[in-house]
């Protein structure tokens, strides 16, 4: 069985390169390379996965969720669908106090609710296997439209500390999901920005994650706010469109195309840019635009180089500029 399954592009494999929408035209990027190349886009779901989670501690107190054990991260390994699949998730607790699995956004049981009042929690040492089912879009038999639950989401744990794991979600138990519908788009790579508190991904202020790409690539974003604070999100010389995939559908696509977006706690969104498109190569800032959290160091880069691998003005050793 192949507990990464969902993680991998390769799961998409041959029919979705394959299934290259012909309606879409694709924009050219100054110094483009993935974006000459047809889009992939996603197949049809239906599948059963099996995944295996570890919840660990990490050497410096903090906590993680990884796919293998010893190798857990904050924030945890993006858990990918489509609509229709399934998950079976067997989450090993290898620390010493109860933690679960909570997610957001797909069908689940309430034996699969990852709470104490459930009792669906991991207790030390312990396993137990949630399921997650993901469902598309259709009509009732009341003829009223169901939605599907394709969008960007995530998982945290819901007991760490407190009834609502707030010790977890604080210490770094937290994950990004995304649930494609046919025929989304895929990037070429998907990475997570998780605003926690005052921190990015945990780490401490001015000491923010960069994100390398290199101009043409189609970068996807997810970005998911935890803790106690508002933030407002923002990327220097890049735009995404305000609505479930980031991306327009046409000329007539109504949806807001912005660069900045207010965000609270347990929101999550995601969007995908072509790096550097009508701008080119750049250490392009990413950062919270309140004014006192960028100055507090809620700020990293989006490294887009040019294709000789350089970036113009960028001097890889000095401080962020905040
Ligand atoms: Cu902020």
């Amino acid at each position: 069985m192949d507990r990464r399954g969902l993680s991998r592009r390769m799961v998409l494999g041959g029919a979705a390169v394959a299934t290259v929408a012909t309606s879409l035209s694709l924009v050219a990027a100054q110094d483009a390379t993935s974006a000459d190349s047809p889009v992939r886009t996603a197949p049809a779901g239906g599948e059963v996965k099996h995944l295996k989670l570890y919840i660990e501690k990490l050497a410096d107190g903090s906590m993680g969720y990884g796919f293998e054990k010893g190798k857990a991260s904050i924030p945890g390994p993006l858990i990918e669908f489509n609509e229709g699949d399934t998950a079976h998730i067997e989450v090993e607790n290898t620390m010493d106090v109860a933690a679960s699995l909570h997610v957001h956004g797909v069908d689940y049981e309430i034996s699969s609710d990852g709470t104490k009042l459930s009792r669906s929690q991991v207790e030390p040492g312990d396993t137990r296997t949630y399921t997650w089912r993901t469902h598309a879009p259709g009509r009732r038999k009341d003829g009223t439209w169901r939605a599907g639950s394709a969008g960007y989401w995530h998982y945290h744990d819901h007991v760490v500390g407190t009834e609502h794991g707030t010790v977890g979600l604080r210490k770094g138990l937290y994950g990004p999901v995304i649930v494609r519908r046919k025929g989304d788009i895929l990037p070429d790579k998907t990475h997570t920005i998780v605003f926690n508190d005052m921190t990015i991904n945990n780490k401490p202020g001015h000491q923010s994650p960069n994100f390398e790409a290199t101009v043409g690539d189609r970068v996807e974003f997810v970005m998911i706010t935890h803790g106690e604070y508002y933030h407002t999100f923002h990327v220097h010389g890049h735009r995404w469109a305000d609505n479930r995939t980031g991306l327009l559908t046409g000329p007539d696509d109504p949806s807001q195309v912005i660069d900045n977006k207010i965000v609270g706690p347990a929101d999550s969104f995601g969007f995908q840019v072509i790096a550097g498109e009508g701008v080119g190569a750049g250490a392009w800032m990413y950062h919270c635009h309140v004014q006192s959290h960028s100055d507090m160091g809620m700020a990293g880069l989006f490294l887009v180089k040019k294709t000789d691998g350089t970036i113009p003005g960028y001097e890889p050793h000095e401080p962020h500029e905040h």
